[in-house]
Protein backbone atom coordinates (compact mmCIF):
# COMPACT_ATOMS: atom_id res chain seq x y z
CA UNK A 1 0.00 0.00 0.00
CA UNK A 2 2.13 3.03 -1.40
CA UNK A 3 1.27 6.24 0.32
CA UNK A 4 1.19 9.43 -1.83
CA UNK A 5 1.06 13.07 0.10
CA UNK A 6 0.72 16.45 -1.76
CA UNK A 7 0.16 19.91 -0.45
CA UNK A 8 -2.04 23.29 -1.87
CA UNK A 9 -4.43 26.09 -1.97
CA UNK A 10 -6.95 24.45 -4.32
CA UNK A 11 -8.97 27.41 -4.54
CA UNK A 12 -11.50 27.78 -7.64
CA UNK A 13 -10.78 23.90 -8.35
CA UNK A 14 -9.74 23.40 -11.95
CA UNK A 15 -8.68 20.89 -14.55
CA UNK A 16 -4.97 21.49 -13.70
CA UNK A 17 -5.77 20.90 -10.10
CA UNK A 18 -7.55 17.28 -10.67
CA UNK A 19 -4.91 16.29 -13.56
CA UNK A 20 -1.95 17.07 -10.87
CA UNK A 21 -4.23 14.97 -8.37
CA UNK A 22 -5.03 12.02 -10.67
CA UNK A 23 -1.31 11.67 -11.61
CA UNK A 24 -0.41 12.13 -8.02
CA UNK A 25 -2.71 9.13 -6.90
CA UNK A 26 -1.27 7.21 -9.92
CA UNK A 27 1.93 7.33 -8.41
CA UNK A 28 0.46 5.07 -5.20
CA UNK A 29 -2.35 3.73 -3.96
CA UNK A 30 -3.64 6.03 -1.31
CA UNK A 31 -3.48 10.07 -1.65
CA UNK A 32 -3.49 12.62 1.04
CA UNK A 33 -3.62 16.31 0.31
CA UNK A 34 -2.51 18.87 2.72
CA UNK A 35 -5.10 21.31 2.14
CA UNK A 36 -4.06 25.15 3.10
CA UNK A 37 -5.79 27.01 5.45
CA UNK A 38 -6.57 30.47 5.35
CA UNK A 39 -3.82 31.23 7.82
CA UNK A 40 -1.10 30.01 5.46
CA UNK A 41 -2.55 30.61 2.91
CA UNK A 42 -1.73 34.71 4.50
CA UNK A 43 1.96 33.75 4.96
CA UNK A 44 2.07 32.48 1.48
CA UNK A 45 0.82 35.90 0.01
CA UNK A 46 -2.40 33.99 -1.04
CA UNK A 47 -6.01 35.27 -0.33
CA UNK A 48 -8.37 31.78 -1.29
CA UNK A 49 -11.71 32.90 -3.09
CA UNK A 50 -13.47 29.65 -1.51
CA UNK A 51 -12.83 28.56 2.69
CA UNK A 52 -11.63 26.02 3.59
CA UNK A 53 -14.16 24.11 4.18
CA UNK A 54 -15.96 24.70 1.25
CA UNK A 55 -12.18 23.54 -0.51
CA UNK A 56 -11.65 20.61 1.84
CA UNK A 57 -15.35 19.71 0.63
CA UNK A 58 -14.63 19.99 -2.92
CA UNK A 59 -11.60 17.84 -3.07
CA UNK A 60 -13.05 15.38 -0.61
CA UNK A 61 -15.87 14.82 -4.05
CA UNK A 62 -12.56 13.79 -5.89
CA UNK A 63 -12.37 10.05 -6.84
CA UNK A 64 -8.46 10.05 -6.12
CA UNK A 65 -8.38 12.19 -3.14
CA UNK A 66 -8.64 9.40 0.13
CA UNK A 67 -7.98 12.15 2.76
CA UNK A 68 -7.65 15.79 2.95
CA UNK A 69 -5.83 17.24 6.16
CA UNK A 70 -4.80 21.07 6.98
CA UNK A 71 -1.95 22.11 5.81
CA UNK A 72 -1.66 25.23 8.54
CA UNK A 73 1.83 25.40 9.38
CA UNK A 74 4.96 25.40 6.86
CA UNK A 75 7.18 23.22 8.54
CA UNK A 76 4.36 20.18 9.30
CA UNK A 77 5.76 18.29 5.70
CA UNK A 78 8.21 15.99 7.80
CA UNK A 79 6.10 14.94 10.35
CA UNK A 80 3.09 14.77 8.11
CA UNK A 81 5.01 12.13 6.38
CA UNK A 82 6.07 10.33 9.33
CA UNK A 83 2.54 10.67 11.06
CA UNK A 84 0.94 8.78 7.94
CA UNK A 85 3.64 6.82 6.79
CA UNK A 86 4.06 8.61 3.27
CA UNK A 87 6.12 7.22 0.28
CA UNK A 88 5.97 9.64 -1.75
CA UNK A 89 5.89 13.02 -1.81
CA UNK A 90 4.21 14.48 -4.60
CA UNK A 91 3.55 18.08 -6.00
CA UNK A 92 3.62 20.78 -9.08
CA UNK A 93 7.22 21.35 -10.62
CA UNK A 94 6.78 24.64 -10.04
CA UNK A 95 8.19 23.80 -7.00
CA UNK A 96 10.62 21.85 -8.40
CA UNK A 97 13.40 20.91 -5.96
CA UNK A 98 12.45 23.48 -2.85
CA UNK A 99 11.44 19.64 -1.16
CA UNK A 100 14.42 17.69 -1.98
CA UNK A 101 14.94 18.05 1.88
CA UNK A 102 12.41 15.16 1.97
CA UNK A 103 14.31 12.85 0.35
CA UNK A 104 15.82 11.00 3.14
CA UNK A 105 11.69 10.85 4.73
CA UNK A 106 10.31 9.74 1.47
CA UNK A 107 10.58 9.43 -2.71
CA UNK A 108 9.96 13.37 -3.74
CA UNK A 109 8.20 13.75 -7.15
CA UNK A 110 8.15 16.97 -9.10
CA UNK A 111 4.90 16.57 -11.29
CA UNK A 112 4.47 18.88 -14.56
CA UNK A 113 2.48 21.62 -13.97
CA UNK A 114 -0.63 21.94 -16.46
CA UNK A 115 -0.12 24.73 -18.81
CA UNK A 116 -2.76 27.27 -19.80
CA UNK A 117 -4.74 27.37 -16.43
CA UNK A 118 -4.59 28.46 -13.08
CA UNK A 119 -6.30 30.15 -10.61
CA UNK A 120 -4.81 34.01 -11.22
CA UNK A 121 -5.67 33.22 -14.58
CA UNK A 122 -9.23 32.54 -13.96
CA UNK A 123 -9.62 35.80 -11.95
CA UNK A 124 -7.76 37.90 -14.91
CA UNK A 125 -9.65 36.45 -17.75
CA UNK A 126 -13.11 37.03 -15.62
CA UNK A 127 -11.67 40.64 -14.70
CA UNK A 128 -11.24 41.24 -17.74
CA UNK A 129 -14.58 39.86 -19.12
CA UNK A 130 -16.97 42.21 -16.82
CA UNK A 131 -14.58 44.95 -17.98
CA UNK A 132 -15.27 44.09 -21.77
CA UNK A 133 -18.99 43.99 -20.94
CA UNK A 134 -18.84 47.74 -19.29
CA UNK A 135 -16.90 49.05 -22.21
N1 LIG B 1 -1.02 22.87 -10.38
C1 LIG B 1 -0.76 22.29 -11.63
N2 LIG B 1 -1.12 22.93 -12.75
C2 LIG B 1 -1.72 24.14 -12.69
C3 LIG B 1 -2.01 24.73 -11.43
C4 LIG B 1 -1.64 24.07 -10.28
O1 LIG B 1 -0.21 21.17 -11.70
N3 LIG B 1 -2.06 24.76 -13.85
C5 LIG B 1 -0.63 22.14 -9.18
C6 LIG B 1 0.40 22.88 -8.32
O2 LIG B 1 1.71 22.64 -8.82
C7 LIG B 1 0.19 22.23 -6.96
C8 LIG B 1 -1.32 21.93 -6.96
O3 LIG B 1 -1.75 21.97 -8.34
O4 LIG B 1 0.89 20.99 -6.88
C9 LIG B 1 -2.12 22.94 -6.16
O5 LIG B 1 -1.84 24.23 -6.67
P1 LIG B 1 -1.98 25.47 -5.66
O6 LIG B 1 -3.29 25.41 -4.99
O7 LIG B 1 -1.55 26.70 -6.39
O8 LIG B 1 -0.88 25.07 -4.58
P2 LIG B 1 0.34 25.93 -4.01
O9 LIG B 1 -0.09 27.29 -3.68
O10 LIG B 1 1.45 25.71 -4.96
O11 LIG B 1 0.58 25.17 -2.61
O12 LIG B 1 3.25 23.68 0.96
C10 LIG B 1 3.09 23.70 -0.44
C11 LIG B 1 2.04 24.68 -0.87
O13 LIG B 1 0.89 24.57 -0.04
C12 LIG B 1 1.67 24.40 -2.33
Amino acid sequence: MKRVITYGTYDLLHWGHIRLLKRAKALGDYLIVALSTDEINEFKGKKAYHSYAERKMMLEAIRYVDLVIPESDWEQKRSDIVKYHVDIFAIGDDWAGKFDYLTDLCEVVYLPRTEGVSTTKIKHDLEQSSKNKKD
